[in-house]
């Protein structure tokens, strides 16, 4: 990393802005004195924005950064035992307050760790052409959202902005990451879904499958990105489970339902962006992630 003096980013004086995901921005410090990038450390700032059926909606939605950003915080300290884990504050500037962390800089590993508790998605799929998910043979007779006898790691290609992932093979993560590093993060991805359902499930929540990303700092792995959220994972209520059939997504379901219905007159196979959120839609996305985040947590939320 070369320490050339960098733009300060003008919504946020004394960062400059590094890169831009569908959801999330993220930022390097810059040194107070020189003006130049801090190395070790990023601001992950998660905003409002929110994505369905692959466009981000121009309509945000109220609080949904701050809803995440907490409930990965939440995590992090019930997963400590396990991993250690990226965040060095959660006081940050007052224009990202509540939806942001400064963390360490880490060596990102090329991989997206997913681990699936319950079938459907593209586990299902696979384990519907041959009886396995990732090289995992599993019973017969799985159906849509059946539980797993157990977390499977299903890893996939950390594809770019725009692009979808694939599913990764797991001799394909040994060649990438070396088989030490490889069956570390995959024993560390199933533990860390085993212990969020653990916890979810006495507050009425199924986390079907998740997505987290792990860095290197001096050797160690180190647990990075977000953790257990509605966007990198499945949340399911768990009076209305039923294997048979989809499960009702937790928190965009109304966009989806709304999108796809004649009153927003927009046709999904159009290729055209989708048309902005009414209020109502709005207010009931936002009280879904809020609701995540009270029930998962026990605490209200702001
Ligand atoms: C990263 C070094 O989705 C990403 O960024 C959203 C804008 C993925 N990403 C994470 C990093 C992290 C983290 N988190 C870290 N601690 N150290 N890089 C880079 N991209």
């Amino acid at each position: 990393m070369t320490s050339a003096p960098a733009f300060p980013s003008p919504e946020l004086p004394g960062y400059t802005h590094v890169y831009s995901g569908k959801v999330r921005d993220l930022y390097a410090p810059l040194d107070r004195v020189s003006g130049q990038v801090r190395a070790d450390q990023l601001l992950l700032v998660a905003s409002d924005r929110l994505s369905a059926y692959d466009f981000v909606l121009t309509t945000p939605i109220p609080d949904k950064g701050a809803v995440l950003t907490q409930l990965s915080l939440w995590w992090f300290e019930r997963l400590e035992d396990l991993v250690p884990n990226h965040v060095v504050s959660s006081e940050v500037p007052a224009q990202v307050a509540g939806r942001a962390v400064l963390v360490r800089r880490l060596d990102m590993l090329p991989v997206e760790c997913v681990a699936r508790a319950y079938l459907t998605g593209g586990g299902l799929a696979e384990y519907q052409a041959d009886g396995h998910v990732s090289g995992v043979r599993l019973p017969p007779g799985l159906v849509d959202g059946s539980r797993l006898p157990e977390p499977v790691f299903t890893p996939s290609t950390k594809a770019p902005l725009g692009e979808h992932d694939h599913p990764m093979p797991y001799a394909a993560v040994e060649r990438e990451i070396g088989p030490d590093l490889a069956a570390r993060v995959r024993d560390l991805t199933t533990r860390i879904l085993a212990r969020g359902n653990d916890i979810a499930a006495e507050r009425g929540v199924l986390i079907a499958d998740t997505k987290v990303e792990f860095g290197l700092e001096g050797g160690e792995v180190v647990l990075a990105d977000e953790v257990l959220t509605p966007d990198s994972s499945r949340f399911w209520p768990a009076e209305s489970w039923e294997p048979g059939h989809p499960q009702p997504s937790y928190d965009k379901q109304y966009v989806r339902d709304w999108l796809t219905s004649p009153s927003s007159g927009w046709d999904r196979a159009s290729g055209e962006e989708p048309p902005a959120l009414p209020d109502e839609v709005v207010e009931r996305t936002r009280a879904k992630y809020v609701q995540a985040y009270e029930r998962i947590t026990g605490r209200r939320f702001g």
